[in-house]
C-alpha cells in the first residue's frame, strides 16, 4: 500500500510557493495514495509565535487544504498536537539523533543565523518530522526543494532504529516535483519565498485580492533583456516568474516561452497576475465559507482519529522493540 504524510508549518501567512512546492502536489497525489495531511503546530512553535496567531493560523492552514480540494472523505486531514503519539515518538527519534547531524541542518542554521538565543526544539525538530513520518509508514512525502535534507536524515532514522531494534519503520522516499518545488521570492530570486519573510512585496500570499496580486507582480525584479526564457543561471528572477506561470496555469515551459516571444516583460507579467488570480479566487471563496464553521471543526476531529488509529500501531511496535514495558 502506497502511503503518504505531508504538512505545511501554521508559521505565517500561506503564500504561493507553499502552493506550488505542497498543496498543489497534494491535490494531485491524493487520488493515487492513501493519505494524511496535517498542521503541524508541534513544529511551529520551534520559534515563537504569538498564541491568537498560532491559532487562527493552524484553522487557515487546515481550510487552505480543504479550499485547495484535498477531500477530507478520503485524505485524513487533522492537527499534529492532537495526535499526542507525534510527540511521544519524536522524544524517541530525538534519542537515536546524533548532535553532529543535527547541527549539519541547513534550516537549523538558516534560522539561527544571527540570533542570540534559539530554542532546543528548533535543534532538535528533524527528529519530529522524522516521528510524524514514520508513525504513518508513509511511503512517500511530498515536499519542496528545501525540505530534501529533513527527508534524507528521516531516513537514516529509520533504517538506524531498524537495524539496532529490528524492522520497524518502513523507509520513506521524498516526492520533489520538478516544477514548483523551489519558487523565490519576487523581490530577490536568490531567496526562497517564505512565510516568515517580513517584506510583504516578496510573496504573493494565498488571501491577497486581485489588485494586491496585480500589483506585486508588476513590482517583481527582472533583468533588462526583455526576453522571457527560462536560464536560471543567468536569468533567475525571469525563471522563476516563468516557474509560477507554468505551475498555476499547467502550461509548459515551452509554450510560455513561445507565448512571449518577441514581447517584454509588461504582458507577461500581467497575464501571469491573471493565471494567478483566476486560481485563488475559487479557493478565497471556499476558505471564506468553511474557516468558521463547524465542517471543519468536524473534518479535523474525523481525521485526528484516523490518524491516532494508524499511528497507535506504529507507536506500539516502537516501544516494544526498544524495550519499553507495554501490555
Ligand atoms: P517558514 O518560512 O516559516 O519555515 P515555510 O513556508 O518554509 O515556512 P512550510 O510552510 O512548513 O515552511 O512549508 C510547507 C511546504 O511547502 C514544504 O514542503 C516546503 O518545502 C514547501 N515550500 C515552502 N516554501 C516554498 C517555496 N518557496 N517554494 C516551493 N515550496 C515551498
Ligand atoms: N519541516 C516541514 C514541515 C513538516 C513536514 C513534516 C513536512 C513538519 N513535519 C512531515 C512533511 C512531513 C517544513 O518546514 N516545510
Amino acid at each position: 500500500m502506497k502511503r503518504v504524510i505531508s504538512g505545511i508549518k501554521p508559521s505565517g501567512e500561506l503564500n504561493i510557493g507553499g502552493y506550488g512546492g505542497a498543496l498543489q502536489p497534494f491535490i494531485t497525489i491524493q487520488h493515487e495514495y492513501e493519505c494524511f495531511f496535517f498542521v503541524p503546530d508541534l513544529h511551529a512553535i520551534t520559534v515563537t509565535q504569538d498564541p491568537k496567531e498560532l491559532y487562527q493560523r493552524s484553522k487557515d492552514i487546515a481550510a487552505f487544504y480543504i479550499a485547495a480540494g484535498i477531500d477530507p472523505k478520503k485524505s485524513a486531514i487533522f492537527i499534529q498536537s492532537h495526535v499526542p503519539a507525534h510527540a511521544e515518538l519524536g522524544w524517541m527519534m530525538e534519542t537515536q539523533s546524533h548532535f553532529g547531524e543535527l547541527s549539519r541542518m541547513t534550516q537549523f542554521k538558516e534560522k539561527s543565523d544571527g540570533k542570540d538565543s534559539v530554542s532546543a526544539a528548533l535543534f532538535t525538530y528533524p527528529a519530529l518530522m522524522a516521528a510524524d513520518i514514520l508513525l504513518y509508514q508513509a511511503t512517500h512525502v511530498p515536499v519542496g526543494d528545501d525540505q530534501k535534507q529533513h527527508l534524507e536524515m528521516t531516513r537514516d532514522l529509520a533504517l538506524r532504529f531498524n537495524n539496532r531494534f529490528g524492522s520497524t519503520f518502513v523507509v520513506p522516499e521524498p516526492i520533489i516535483q520538478s516544477l514548483g518545488s523551489r519558487i523565490m521570492g519576487l523581490d530577490d530570486p536568490s531567496k526562497k519565498m517564505s512565510k516568515s519573510n517580513p517584506n510583504r512585496n516578496s510573496c504573493v500570499l494565498m488571501l491577497d485580492s486581485p489588485d494586491e496580486i496585480r500589483k506585486k507582480f508588476s513590482k517583481a525584479v527582472t533583468d533588462s533583456e526583455g526576453s522571457v526564457h527560462l536560464d536560471w543561471e543567468a536569468k533567475p528572477a525571469v525563471s522563476n516568474l516563468i516557474e509560477i506561470y507554468a505551475v498555476f496555469s499547467g502550461d509548459s515551459i515551452a509554450a510560455i516561452e513561445r507565448q512571449y516571444e518577441g514581447q517584454g516583460y509588461g504582458s507577461f507579467k500581467r497575464d501571469l497576475a491573471e493565471v494567478v488570480v483566476e486560481k485563488l479566487i475559487p479557493i478565497q471563496e471556499r476558505y471564506k465559507e468553511i474557516i468558521d464553521s463547524e465542517e471543519l471543526i468536524t473534518i479535523l476531529k474525523d481525521g485526528a482519529l484516523k490518524a491516532s488509529e494508524a499511528a497507535k500501531a506504529t507507536l506500539h511496535q516502537a516501544k516494544r522493540a526498544m524495550g519499553f514495558v507495554t501490555f
